[in-house]
C-alpha cells in the first residue's frame, strides 16, 4: 500500500489536467498524486516532468491510498459521461469528508445533480469552473468553485495557491453552493462569445469601410489595448491580425475558413437565460452569428440576394475608427451588464448567495475575458451591491454618454452598408429598450388579450382586465392569468 503522501490529486492527464497538476506541484507545500484511465499519459507526464515529483497511481484504489485525509482530488476529464464514470470510481474508494472536485466544463444542472448524489455518501462534491485554457491551467487560471462551505475550508488555500493573481488578489472565490461555480463559468463563456463577436464586427466594419489591411488593423487594436478597451481578447486580436500565412504569404485571417465553431457553453448560456427570462441579446447574437457562419449550404444559395446599391466608403477614416472604438466599448458594457443580470437571476432561482463584485474581480486575471474594465464592474458593485442594472452605475453611464452618438452612427453605417453587425445593433436596441419610458409591450398585451384572453393591467387603476373582443368590446375585471 503506498504511503499517503500527497495533499492533492488530479484525475485526467490530457492537456488541462497535466498542466494543472504541474501548476499544483510547483507551489510550495503541495505533493500531487496523479491518475489517468490509460497509464501511458501518467508515464509520459512522469518522465517529462521529474521536477514535479508526482505520486503516480495505476488504479483508483492506489490513487486514494496515496492521498492524505481528507482526500482531495480534481477531475479534469472530458465533460459528460466520462465525468460521471470517474466520480463513480472515486466514490468507491473515497470516504466521508473527502472532496471530489470537477474542474471540467460541466453543464451546471449536471453539477447540481452530481453534488446531490455524492453528498448522500458523505463525500463533498465541488463543481469548479476553470478558465484560461492550457496556459492558464499551467501558470494560473481563474477558478470558480461551487460546493459546500466545508470543502472550501480545505480547498480554498490549495486553489488560491494555483490561481492567477490580479492586483495582489488570487482569482478564485467560493462562488456559492452546488452548481454555482459552473453556472458562473458558463456565463463567463457566454460573455466571452459576445466580446469576441463585438471585436470581430469592429474589425469587419473597419476593414470594409476603410480598406485597411489586417496588419494595419492590428496596429489599431494594439493601440486600443493601451486604453479603456485593454483586455486579453483585444491583445490577441492584434496578434491574429498580424499573422502572415507561411504557405501563401497572405494574412492568416484571409485564409482561415470563415465558419466559427462552438463547444456549447454559449448555447447553454442563452438557453438558461431564456428559461430565466433574462435578455442576454449580445450573447445570443454572438452565438447565432457562429451558427449562421457555419451553414455553407445556406450561405451559398443566399449569396446573390440583393444588398445596398452604393459602395461603402468612409469619408473621415480617423473619426470612423474612433466611432467604432466607442461603439465597441458601449456594446461591451451592455454584454457584461446582461451577463451579470443572468448571474443575479440564476442566484435568485437556485438560492445561491453570489457576490457579483467578487466575480468581476476573479475574472481580472487568468481567464479569457480578463480586462482592465472588470475593475470598474467591481467598483460599481462595491458602491451598490444591489445595483439592478450595471449600465446605470455612474462610470458606465458616463462611458455610454460619451459613446452614444458614435454607437448610433456605427449601427446606421453598418445597416446602410449591408454589413452584418448583430451584436452592435442588438446591444443598442437593448439599451434603448431598457431606458424607454414606455414600450410597445402594451400593444403585445392587447394582442394577447384579443386572441387568448390573457388579460392586462392598466396604468391608471389596480386590478386585472379583459376586453370582450368577440362581444360588445366592453372591458370587464378578470382573474390574473399572467
Ligand atoms: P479532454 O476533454 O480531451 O479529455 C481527455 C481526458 O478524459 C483524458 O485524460 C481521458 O483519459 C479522460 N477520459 C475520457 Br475521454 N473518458 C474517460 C473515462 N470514461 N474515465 C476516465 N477518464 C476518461 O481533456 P482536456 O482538453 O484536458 O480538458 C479536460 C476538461 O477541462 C474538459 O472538461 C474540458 O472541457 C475542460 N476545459 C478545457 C479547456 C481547454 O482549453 N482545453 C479549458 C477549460 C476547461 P484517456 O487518456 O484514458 O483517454
Amino acid at each position: 500500500m503506498p504511503e499517503a503522501s500527497a495533499n492533492i490529486g488530479v484525475v485526467g492527464l490530457a492537456v488541462m489536467g497535466s498542466n494543472l497538476a504541474r501548476n499544483l506541484a510547483s507551489r510550495e507545500g503541495n505533493t500531487v498524486a496523479i491518475f489517468n484511465r490509460s497509464y501511458e499519459k501518467t508515464e509520459t507526464l512522469l518522465s517529462e516532468h521529474p521536477e514535479a515529483e508526482f505520486v503516480p497511481a495505476a488504479t483508483y484504489r492506489e490513487f486514494a491510498d496515496s492521498l492524505q485525509k481528507p482526500r482531495t482530488a480534481i477531475i479534469m476529464v472530458k465533460a459528460g459521461r466520462p465525468t460521471d464514470a470517474v466520480i463513480d470510481s472515486l466514490v468507491e474508494v473515497f470516504e466521508p469528508g473527502d472532496i471530489i472536485v470537477d474542474g471540467g466544463n460541466a453543464y451546471f444542472p449536471d453539477t447540481i445533480r452530481r453534488e446531490k448524489a455524492v453528498r448522500e455518501t458523505g463525500i463533498n462534491f465541488v463543481g469548479a469552473g476553470i478558465s484560461g485554457g492550457e496556459e492558464g491551467a499551467l501558470l494560473g487560471p481563474s477558478i470558480m468553485p461551487g460546493g459546500s462551505d466545508e470543502s472550501w475550508v480545505t480547498l480554498g488555500p490549495i486553489l488560491k495557491s494555483i490561481a492567477a493573481v490580479a492586483e495582489g488578489e488570487p482569482c478564485v472565490t467560493h462562488v456559492g453552493h452546488d452548481g454555482a461555480g459552473h453556472f458562473v463559468k458558463m456565463v463567463h463563456n457566454g460573455i466571452e462569445y459576445a466580446d469576441m463577436q463585438l471585436i470581430a464586427e469592429a474589425y469587419d466594419l473597419i476593414r470594409r469601410g476603410t480598406g485597411k489591411s489586417p496588419a494595419e488593423i492590428a496596429e489599431i487594436f494594439a493601440e486600443w489595448n493601451t486604453g479603456e478597451l485593454e483586455s486579453y481578447l483585444i491583445e490577441i486580436t492584434a496578434e491574429v491580425l498580424r499573422q502572415v500565412d507561411a504557405e501563401t504569404g497572405q494574412p492568416l485571417v484571409d485564409v482561415i475558413l470563415d465558419q466559427a465553431g462552438a463547444k456549447g457553453t454559449g448555447a447553454w448560456t442563452v438557453q438558461t437565460a431564456l428559461s430565466l427570462g433574462v435578455p442576454v441579446s449580445g450573447i445570443a447574437e454572438a452565438t447565432f452569428a457562429r451558427s449562421l457562419s457555419s451553414h455553407p449550404e445556406q450561405r451559398a444559395v443566399s449569396g446573390d440576394l440583393p444588398g445596398p446599391e452604393d459602395e461603402f466608403t468612409v469619408e473621415d477614416t480617423e473619426s470612423f475608427i474612433e466611432d467604432v472604438r466607442l461603439a465597441l466599448y458601449a456594446s461591451k458594457i451592455v454584454a457584461y451588464s446582461q451577463g451579470f443580470d443572468e448571474i443575479r437571476a440564476g442566484a435568485a432561482e437556485y438560492d445561491w448567495n453570489i457576490d457579483l463584485g467578487a466575480i468581476s474581480k476573479i475574472w481580472r486575471g487568468g481567464c479569457i475575458i480578463r480586462a482592465q474594465f472588470l475593475n470598474r464592474i467591481a467598483d460599481a458593485y462595491q458602491a451598490e451591491p444591489g445595483l439592478p442594472v450595471l449600465l446605470t452605475a455612474p462610470y458606465f453611464t458616463e462611458a455610454i454618454t460619451r459613446a452614444q452618438a458614435s454607437w448610433r452612427r456605427v449601427v446606421i453605417a453598418a445597416a446602410e452598408a449591408g454589413i452584418p453587425a448583430p451584436a452592435f445593433s442588438s446591444s443598442l436596441s437593448y439599451y434603448d429598450g431598457i431606458r424607454a419610458d414606455r414600450l410597445p409591450a402594451a400593444l403585445v398585451q392587447g394582442q394577447r388579450d384579443f386572441f387568448g384572453a390573457h388579460t392586462y393591467k392598466r396604468i391608471d387603476k389596480p386590478g386585472t382586465f379583459h376586453t370582450q373582443w368577440s362581444g360588445d368590446r366592453t372591458e370587464i375585471e378578470a382573474e390574473d392569468t399572467h
